[in-house]
Order: C-alpha cells, then sequence, then structure tokens
C-alpha cells in the first residue's frame, strides 16, 4: 500500500497510529505530498480529486480517501477492533471520531485563514467562530472522555490534542481540561501515539 503523507498532517497521524496498532505499518510506503487548498500537488489530484492527505492506494491500487475511510479500511484489513463491532461502543467512537475530525476541521480552516490567507483578507469572526468550536468540542470531550477502551474514537481525540500543541499553544487547552489533560498524558506513552511519523530519509 502507498500513502500520500505529510507529517504535520493529524489526519495522516490518525492513519498511522491506526496502521501501527493494526500491525500494518510496515506495509505502507509514504509518499511525499504536498498538500495546500491553494496551491494543489496534481499527483495527489489524479488520485483524489479533492488534493488532501491522507489518500491510500491500495495493493490492487484503488485509491481510498478520507482519513475515515482509511482507518476503517486498515482496520478491516488487519481484523482490529479500532472500529468496534459491539453496537453501542461502535456508535460511541464514530461520534467520537466525528467530533474530533470537526475540531480538526476548524483548527485546520483557522490554520489556513490566519497563515495562508493574505492579512488584510482575513475574517476575524469567522476565524472566531472556528475558535469557539473548538472550545465546545473540548468542553464536550472534557465531560465524557474516559480510558475504558482504546479505539477510533480515543485516537482521533490524541491526533486532535497533538495538532492544538502544534499549532495552538496559545490556547493553552490543558488550563480548563483537566480530565483531558490527564487523558492525554496517559495514551501519549502509548507507543503508537508517542511515535513520531517520519518519511524515510
Ligand atoms: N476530512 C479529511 C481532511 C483531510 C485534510 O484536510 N487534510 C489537509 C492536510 S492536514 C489537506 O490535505 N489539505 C489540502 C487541501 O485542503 O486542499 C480527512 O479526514 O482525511
Amino acid at each position: 500500500m502507498k500513502l500520500f503523507f505529510s507529517p504535520t498532517s493529524p489526519y495522516v497521524r490518525k492513519v498511522m497510529i491506526c496502521a501501527h496498532e493494526l500491525g500494518l505499518s510496515e506495509h505502507i510506503e509514504l509518499l511525499p505530498a504536498k498538500a495546500s487548498p491553494v496551491d494543489r500537488d496534481k499527483t495527489i489530484v489524479e488520485k483524489n480529486p479533492l488534493g488532501k492527505v491522507p489518500t491510500l492506494l491500495t495493493k490492487e491500487g484503488v485509491a481510498l480517501y478520507d482519513s475515515r475511510v482509511i482507518c476503517e479500511y486498515l482496520n478491516e484489513l488487519g481484523s482490529g477492533q479500532l472500529f468496534p463491532t459491539d453496537k453501542s461502543l461502535r456508535w460511541e467512537a464514530i461520534t467520537m471520531q466525528a467530533l474530533g475530525d470537526g475540531l480538526l476541521d476548524a483548527a485546520l480552516l483557522t490554520r489556513y485563514e490566519t497563515f495562508l490567507r493574505p492579512k488584510e483578507l482575513c475574517w476575524n469572526d469567522w476565524v472566531n467562530g472556528q475558535i469557539e468550536k473548538i472550545h465546545s468540542a473540548l468542553k464536550q470531550f472534557e465531560s465524557s472522555v474516559h480510558n475504558d477502551s482504546f479505539h477510533i474514537g480515543q485516537i482521533t481525540l490524541a491526533c486532535s490534542l497533538a495538532y492544538l500543541d502544534l499549532r495552538f499553544d496559545h490556547l493553552e487547552w490543558r488550563k480548563s481540561h483537566p480530565k483531558l489533560k490527564g487523558w492525554f498524558e496517559v495514551i501519549s506513552k502509548r507507543t503508537s501515539v508517542a511515535k513520531e511519523w517520519t518519511l524515510p530519509a
């Protein structure tokens, strides 16, 4: 399998954590990619019209995207339980994944607006709206997070918090979310989460 890859993409990180948990990471060749909404990477676009990472090319040459689809595909390939078969746990896991992805979407849109967009065109109310989404998602996670099981929802939350540390340090999410802080400390020790994913030299 081949994966269009960026080392700082939290969605790519979701995929790599799943692959590691399922014993599949060695079977994935990482392809360097320059995904950007304003300067689209044509090699990705050939396989995924949205031009985004992660995009996976299966052994059979089929292109799969986005991270949700790839993670579920890997889970099936590795006969895993990252997408639990138990019904109520499954709904919890994939709803948690949706909330974590939503937090990431808001964070990434903010990043594009404040980093890529020319300063004079920046729309502050819109940025503030996205930051509010991050805060309300964190509030929901703070009241619901637990260590009882490890699944795609927890992986997505770990990637979301790591991305906030990378790009939104100034939000200081730990200060007002003590349960999340403790949860993240524990999960960050897991080998798949602790690992730094980079392209081979
Ligand atoms: N919903 C997608 C989001 C992927 C995404 O937005 N990736 C970013 C990099 S972190 C990207 O490729 N951006 C390029 C673009 O928006 O054109 C997923 O879960 O994979």
